[in-house]
């Protein structure tokens, strides 16, 4: 038995698990007319509602009391103060530092590393006010319109998902375009709504050594200087953006549109570095600084709240308590904000690529469940699919509910009838319908005998299920900054808790030394027969295909 699972906390939190699944959140309610205000936190503008999770005080108190037994107040220490928590990759981890304010100091190796990221922002403000004003034109003297991020992974759903959901403050005359697949339809279908003369290349690889990456940049850059006729006019239709120099050097990039992080900055946790610049040239660099300033609010906040008001360290238990104790395998990201619509795939590898790990930091095989399926989509779309299983299915699936309270697009009554979907699905799946309701509305329409004694079955939903809600004033940059900081730290208390290293990715790394080991052999003149033979028979067929 590990130290975790033999520890008195989680055993007492199993056995309170026994107690707590007998109970109804429905009771819980009932019996405490303060059940919201026990159960909520609020923090600048930031509504956090976690009443409607099968908890009580007591489990409230005996998570806390597993976080402390991790130490988790070091680790936050450790972690803001650049200690390589990275340990398999030997690296510190301070996404935090890339929002942190200029007058802050953050020692890696001891050097501050605080200055190098307001050199770096300032050399993302100076471009992108030249891009968006026209001081510096495309090849043509034209001024450019689009820009297209190559890049994958990290370097990729961050941008992406935030572009997105920031565009009520994207510019007019800019669209953001993201290439990402391997899949030539992927650039091939971008590049047919382009204008090369009006077109930006952002190639953004923090390794600038993956394949995926690096093929899509080739053939941009083979289509530009098709369309512009001259190799000159890459240097003001490229930038990059790596920690690679020397390779962003040998593609070509002018060196003056190269933009630079750290190896301290992991991939999904980039968007706050350079691989953000998409979204400042989009946005304009005050909205980029917002963005900044509402995840150093929310680093604040983790930092120095005390642990039972901490919005991430509660998140992140009450993540705990299902996923190891009572469970459940997935959990779904639900916004009810058609610009979050990327949201959840941002998350979900954020989540999954962080602690889908199944060996401690000592690295033993860990015997408790690390992390679960995140998945989702936005609201409403998703209870005509999906919600059917989280109300009537067999598993018991967490979900967040995130909203704001009012829309960029406020049309007749469509933002009421968003919120009140919302707020029916949170009370609908922590009450259910019982038998005797069921019943009595099936007599309501006429049911009666038999007839109603069939249908009943069918219309019993045992409620029961648990959900939080993550309401704001509006979906803004600072906001989107705060709920993307909370995301991360709440990762983070998982991992400390789990004791894994949320900040590798060996897994990542395995596709990408797979991913150019096969590609001779599709090429190759003679019958293959070094793998399985379902493998052989996979890559003889291709090859009898395209292989004269
Ligand atoms: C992120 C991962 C992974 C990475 C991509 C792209 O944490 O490591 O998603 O971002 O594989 O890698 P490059 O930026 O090096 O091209």
């Amino acid at each position: 038995m590990s130290n975790l699972t033999r520890s008195s906390v989680w055993q007492a939190l199993s056995a309170h698990q026994i107690e707590i699944r007998e109970q109804t959140m429905r009771n819980l309610f009932a019996n405490d007319a303060n059940r919201f205000d026990k159960f909520s936190l609020r923090e600048d503008g930031l509504l956090f509602d976690f009443s409607k999770n099968l908890i009580t005080e007591e489990t409230l108190a005996l998570l806390i009391n597993l976080a402390r037994q991790s130490n988790l107040s070091d680790w936050i220490e450790r972690q803001f103060n650049g200690e390589k928590i990275n340990t398999s990759e030997a690296r510190a981890v301070l996404h935090t530092a890339l929002r942190s304010p200029r007058d802050c100091s953050v020692l890696v190796d001891g050097k501050n590393v605080i200055p190098d990221v307001h050199r770096v922002l300032e050399h993302i403000r100076r471009y992108s006010d030249a891009i968006r004003s026209g001081a510096t034109l495309g090849h043509t003297g034209k001024k450019i319109r689009h820009i297209v991020n190559i890049g994958i992974g990290g370097s990729a759903l961050g941008p992406l998902m935030a572009c997105e959901a920031l565009k009520p403050f994207g510019s007019d005359d800019l669209t953001a375009h993201f290439v990402s697949n391997v899949d030539a339809t992927d650039i091939a279908e971008t590049l047919k709504k382009l204008d090369a003369e009006t077109t930006l290349f952002i190639i953004s690889s923090k390794t600038f050594t993956t394949q995926e990456t690096l093929a899509n940049a080739h053939t941009a850059r083979a289509w530009l200087v098709d369309h512009l006729g001259t190799e000159q006019a890459v240097a003001k239709h490229f930038a990059a953006v790596s920690t690679n120099l020397s390779e962003t050097s040998k593609f070509g990039i002018n060196p003056e549109n190269v933009f630079e992080f750290w190896d301290w900055v992991g991939g999904r946790y980039s968007l706050w570095s350079a691989i953000g610049l998409p979204i400042a040239l989009y946005i304009g660099m005050e909205n980029f600084e917002r963005l900044l300033a509402g995840g150093h609010a929310m680093d604040e906040h983790f930092r120095n709240a005390p642990l039972e008001k901490n919005m991430p360290v509660i998140l992140a238990l009450l993540g705990i308590w299902y996923g190891n104790f009572f469970g459940t395998g997935s959990y779904a990201i639900l916004p009810y904000d058609q610009y979050m619509q990327h949201f959840p795939a941002y998350l979900q590898q954020l989540e999954m690529e962080s602690n889908g790990k199944r060996v401690d930091r000592e690295g033993k095989p860990v015997d408790y469940d690390t992390h679960f399926v995140v998945w989702g989509a936005p609201g409403t779309n998703g209870q005509h699919s999906f919600y059917q299983l989280i109300h009537q299915g067999t598993r018991m699936v967490p979900a967040d509910f995130l909203a704001p309270l009012t829309s960029h697009n406020p049309i007749g009554e469509h933002h009421a009838m968003l919120l009140s979907n919302c707020f029916a699905q949170t009370e609908a799946l922590m009450l259910g319908k019982t038998e005797s309701e069921a019943r009595a509305e099936l007599v309501a329409q006429g049911l009666t005998g038999n007839a109603l004694e069939a249908l009943l079955p069918y219309k019993i939903f045992p409620g029961n299920r648990p959900s939080n809600t993550l309401l704001f004033e509006k979906l803004d940059p600072y906001t989107l900054g705060r709920l993307i900081a909370l995301y991360e730290q709440k990762i983070f208390v998982q991992s400390v808790i789990w004791n894994i290293n949320a900040f590798d990715q060996w897994g990542v790394e395995f596709g990408k030394q797979l991913a150019n080991k096969l590609l001779p052999e599709l090429r190759s003149k003679g019958t293959v027969n070094t793998h399985d033979s379902s493998t052989n028979n996979l890559i003889n067929i291709y090859r009898n295909r395209h292989i004269a």
